[in-house]
């Protein structure tokens, strides 16, 4: 058997034309989380994966507002310093962008070209939100709370800053955080320095980062990112029903070396310790993971997860035999939701939790 890496079937040949310039720089700006760091419960400082619609906003800490404000009985106004006064909570937070695996959906819808790898871990240091919002008290009107960051930008036309919102219903059972660290040290700007939330349990775009207002509303939040996108969508004529919490799903480290171009795997023969995470949405355990080899399926070992809001460890132990092998990992959770093998489909390819393959040569 040759080994396909030291003799390569030639690269595809020099095609014409050029990417489309703006999945380019989408891709060039969001940068996905590094699918070694799946071998660790929190995600290195900067490995993290980035998903900003716009500019990131470059905030001074020491002039930044928090403002609470519309149909709160008390409204007010924070500082940094006053919100890092209060009682300090340190959270893994497991966080995934609900475009993640996008990339495999066709016919597709110009966004972010997400394979699998915009999924990330870090420690999230803040505060809780919910003693605010009861301080500020909403009025006895209010059906939701807003939450709105200092970045504007156009979609499809309509400008709008980046906000987002939750019903009191759903603060109740969140336990949202008002964050300004991560991995023990300030936020970083591409992360929403100086203040952000956090939403653990739910998909990404409900942790709105350069956070400057909490407002209260009496009628639903009609804002771009809440009405206009991130809705689940069979196709253009569907209304199509809100994403929230994030579906089960696991990933694997990539074993072995990688070919820089294909990043297709080699792996040596002989025992191998296959690895990586699993998740699933709203605090819901893992319960199981298997691991597949050409379609057989194995049961693989947990080894916990350090929150309810983190990612849960899996490990198995691989045979690997010489040849081209596929290997694939299948997560299913506390309330029985399995993987699906093929992506589910959806207009705009949100929500694809189908299992990771990988393709890889062992060989000597
Ligand atoms: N203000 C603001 N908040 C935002 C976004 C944004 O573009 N602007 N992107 C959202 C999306 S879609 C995701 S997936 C997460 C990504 O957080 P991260 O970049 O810190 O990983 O932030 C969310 N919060
Ligand atoms: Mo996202």
């Amino acid at each position: 058997m040759t080994n396909p890496f030291s003799n390569p079937a030639p690269k595809p040949a020099t095609q014409d034309g050029v990417f489309d310039d703006s999945e380019r720089s989408l891709a060039n700006r969001n940068s996905g989380t590094l699918l070694e760091t799946l071998a660790l419960d929190v995600t290195p400082t900067g490995a993290h994966y980035l998903l900003t619609h716009f500019d990131t906003p470059l905030l001074d800490d020491s002039t930044h507002r928090l403002t609470f404000q519309g149909a709160f009985t008390h409204p007010f106004e924070m500082s940094m310093d006053d919100i890092r006064a209060r009682p300090q909570v340190t959270l893994p937070v497991t966080l995934e962008c609900a475009g993640n695996g996008r990339a495999s959906l066709s016919p597709r819808r110009y966004s972010m070209p997400w394979n699998c790898e915009a999924v990330g871990t870090y420690e999230w240091t803040g505060t809780l939100l919910a003693p605010l919002i009861a301080q500020a008290k909403p009025a006895k009107d209010v059906v939701e709370i807003s939450f709105t960051g200092v970045d504007y930008g156009y979609d499809s036309g309509i400008g709008h800053f980046f906000g987002r919102s939750l019903t009191l219903a759903q603060l109740e059972e969140l336990e949202v955080l008002l964050v300004y660290a991560m991995n023990g040290q300030p936020l970083l700007p591409q992360h929403g320095a100086p203040l952000r939330i956090v939403v653990p349990g739910w998909y990404g775009m409900a942790s709105v980062k350069w956070l400057s207002s909490i407002e209260a509303l009496t009628e639903p939040f009609r804002g771009y990112q809440q009405v206009n996108t991130y809705r689940y969508k069979d196709n253009d004529q569907d209304e199509g029903r809100p994403i929230t919490e994030i579906r089960v799903k696991s990933l694997m480290v990539p074993p072995g070396v990688p070919d820089w171009i294909s990043r297709a795997r080699f792996v040596e023969p002989g025992p191998v310790t296959i690895g990586g995470r699993a998740w699933s949405g709203a605090g819901r355990a893992i319960t199981r993971v298997e691991f597949g080899v050409d379609g057989i399926w194995h049961e693989a070992d947990l080894t916990g997860r350090s929150s309810r809001y983190a990612w849960t460890g899996w490990r198995a132990d691989w045979q690997a035999e010489p040849g081209t092998h596929v290997l694939q990992c299948r997560a299913t959770d506390e309330t029985g939701a399995v993987q699906p093998l093929d992506p589910p489909w959806d207009l705009s390819g949100f929500g694809n939790n189908a299992v990771q393959t990988v393709r890889v040569f062992v060989g000597d």
